[in-house]
């Protein structure tokens, strides 16, 4: 079986996330090809080989760009904060490796391009990670909708909301800097709810977006003072759909009690879907059958669901962590097919696109084209 050399960029929440879908991967699903975690790459040494050695991988190192060239690296995984996406993936597409990145692919739209001018030029695998395409009951409603299941789709409503930071004395870290983290809740949440419309629904063409920021300033994480919260802390945008669908997406750091409610609900001609991070499970399902027709609820556990037959038997229920799994599963494949990865920069590019209008329609308070 041919050996894939991973190098990992960044190590704490993500890296985490990704490191135990490279371990996982092989030991559950038939891969292709053998994943070896040949390196972890941070900017702390002490941290980098801690990281290493609980994670699994088989050195540390701190200099990213002796990294993404070392001649034994295939695939470049890039786990760290928005404002090194560009130029890790662009040097990891010029020396020739496929290319695995976090979300949103970059913090801007402009270094979004660049990115997927990058690897088209290099011509090599690339894939965006939006883990939560590939939670069983969300891939079993693309394949309900893709066979017409509930007909034509009028509405797409998705949020997402969380309450980490609505204490106003909880410190500023990296994701509330516009210089490290591109916006707030706009591209670190609400571009998962965004990256879902335009996967189950499809491509968007219009949006009037509203981005508000409660607390205007944070004690600083060392304890040295005051700075400044220059992203959103929510944002809200109804959309228009090229295929005449509307809807809605909602990103919230602010909403206590709402820990990572992840949930969309969409409303076709002949039924209804809906779907919620924290029961992820499940799918509940509406359709028109007659006076009895109810909302059901599908546990998506079954052999037949995807992705769950490599797993364990209808009812042991899968987590957060099994998405990034199935990610990993579908770019091993990817690469050994040489048949594109989904979702990929190319889609990071449109996602970036409709963020971007976002914010230019708040700012200018119209609906903006994207
Ligand atoms: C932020 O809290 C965060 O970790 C996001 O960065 C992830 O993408 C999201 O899935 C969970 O929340």
């Amino acid at each position: 079986m041919t050996k894939l050399n991973v190098a990992m960029i960044g190590y704490r929440f993500m890296g985490r996330a990704h490191s135990n879908a490279w371990r996982q991967v092989r030991a559950f699903f038939d891969t292709p090809i053998d994943p070896v975690m040949k390196v972890v790459c941070g900017q702390s040494p002490s941290g980098v080989a801690q990281a290493a050695d609980r994670l699994g991988w088989e050195e540390s190192a701190t200099d990213w760009q002796d990294v993404v060239e070392r001649d034994d690296i295939d695939v470049v995984d890039i786990c760290t904060p928005g404002d090194s996406h560009a130029k890790i993936a662009i040097a990891a597409a010029a020396a020739g490796k496929a290319v695995f990145c976090e979300k949103p692919l970059g913090n801007t739209l402009e270094e979004a391009e660049s990115m997927l001018a990058a690897v088209r030029r290099a011509d090599v695998i690339h894939m965006l990670c939006h883990n939560y395409r590939r939670a069983p009951a969300v891939s079993l409603a693309k394949k309900m909708i893709e066979a017409g299941e509930i007909g034509e789709i009028r509405h797409f409503r998705g949020v997402y909301l969380q309450d980490w930071i609505a204490d106003p004395e909880t410190p500023r870290s990296w994701r509330l800097e516009r210089a490290r983290a591109g916006s707030g809740a706009l591209g670190d949440i609400a571009s998962h709810s965004l990256d879902l419309a335009r996967y189950l629904v499809g491509e968007i063409t219009e949006v009037s977006g509203m981005l508000e920021t409660f607390v205007a300033e944070r004690p600083l994480e060392d304890g040295s003072g005051r700075g400044v919260v220059d992203v959103d802390d929510a944002a809200l945008a109804m959309l228009r759909f090229q295929g005449g669908a509307i809807g809605s997406i909602e990103g919230s750091r602010f909403c206590p009690g709402r820990k990572n409610y992840n949930r969309f609900e969409i409303n076709g001609s002949r039924g209804s879907l809906a779907w919620d991070l924290e029961r992820m499970n499940e799918l509940e399902v509406y359709r028109e059958v007659g006076p009895d027709s109810g909302f059901r609820t599908i546990l998506a556990t079954d052999e037949a669901h995807p992705f769950v037959e490599a797993w364990w038997p209808p009812g042991h229920v899968l987590g957060y962590e099994h998405t990034f799994t199935h990610t990993v599963f579908d770019l091993l494949r990817a690469i050994d097919s040489g048949v594109p990865a989904q979702p990929n920069f190319e889609d990071g590019v449109r996602n970036q696109r409709v963020l971007d209008a976002i914010e230019r329609s708040s700012a200018r308070r119209q609906w903006e084209k994207v």
